[in-house]
């Protein structure tokens, strides 16, 4: 696997410790009525914190992939995530674009976003084109259904298994567009179609996925209701639960984590770091 993901401007490393990206959320707060340029300025706030916190890559959502959440038009889509790429872009790390539109997708590389992260894995009509010729680095994201239905009734006969083929699939597509290795992660997208224990197969998983696609793989496990199902907690109680999950998934060989609390995450990093050091140096995994 390299080392090294060509992400836009940057090369990201992965081989002296995982990358923490960093969720930010530009979803109008519905508490707020300060309009577009309060939440413009709230998620501006909110990625300098980050920022402050050692965040390695920040994640622009501008499309709730709640399910049930009414579809964001894509001028809306447009209006939430290209002001905050704007406002972003020269403050040193690379810039994720959350989107599964291939017009938001253009539009984000041209306003300077470093890699695209698409819940859809490139599928939408015209994805594809719109991200090979760039140089941003691509996420490739494995789902069973779709967003509004994909929590009903999630089935597998082997869930590894069909999850790396799906990803050896999605990554042979865009290696035939064109699109180099070095462009691209892969993530088995915990909770997108996965009861609790098809995504504890995945975390255990995580070192398959990443030999059997060549590639390094991203997990997010922050806060989801898999760390809800095993400590009992509500969303707004599972910070340790997911610190939990965030050092499982890079004990199991995952280089970049998608989480929501930035200084959290990387101060436990950087004493998990300390504390593989010289295995560290041996094997990625410390053995
Ligand atoms: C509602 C349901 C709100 C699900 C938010 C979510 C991932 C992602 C998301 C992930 C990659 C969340 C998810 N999850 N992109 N986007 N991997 N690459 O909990 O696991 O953040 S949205």
């Amino acid at each position: 696997m390299s080392k090294r993901l060509q992400c836009g401007r940057f090369g990201l490393d992965l081989s002296q410790r995982a990358q923490v990206m960093g969720i930010l959320n530009t979803t109008p707060d519905s508490f707020s009525d300060g309009g577009r340029h309060a939440s413009l300025e709230a998620a501006i706030d909110h990625a300098e914190r980050m920022l402050a916190d050692g965040v390695d890559l920040i994640d622009i959502g501008g499309e709730s992939t709640r399910p049930g959440a009414p579809p964001v038009p894509l001028d809306e889509e447009l209006r939430r995530v290209l002001p905050v790429v704007y406002a972003l872009r020269d403050h040193g790390v690379p810039l994720s674009v959350d989107t599964t539109k291939p017009e938001v997708m253009r539009e984000a590389i041209i306003a300077g976003a470093d890699l695209i992260n698409d819940i859809h894995a490139f599928r939408t009509p015209g994805a594809i084109e719109a991200v090979r010729e760039a140089d941003c680095a691509l996420c490739v994201m494995h789902m069973q259904k779709t967003p509004a239905d994909m929590q009903q009734a999630p089935h597998y006969e082997d869930v590894l298994a069909e999850v790396i083929a799906f990803l050896q699939e999605r990554v042979a597509a865009l290696e035939a567009a064109g699109v180099a290795r070095a462009r691209l992660c892969v993530d088995p997208g915990f909770g997108f179609g996965k009861t609790l224990e098809h995504n504890l197969v995945l975390l255990r998983g995580i070192g398959r996925i990443e030999a059997e696609t060549g590639l390094p793989v991203l997990a997010g496990l922050s806060r989801k209701s898999m760390i809800g199902a095993i400590t009992g907690k509500p969303v707004e109680q599972r910070l340790a639960g997911s610190l939990g999950g965030a050092l499982a998934a890079v004990a199991h060989g995952s280089k970049i984590v998608r989480v929501h609390d930035v200084a959290e995450t990387v101060d436990a990093l950087r004493v998990w770091q300390a504390a593989w050091r010289t295995q560290h140096e041996k094997g990625q995994d410390g053995t």
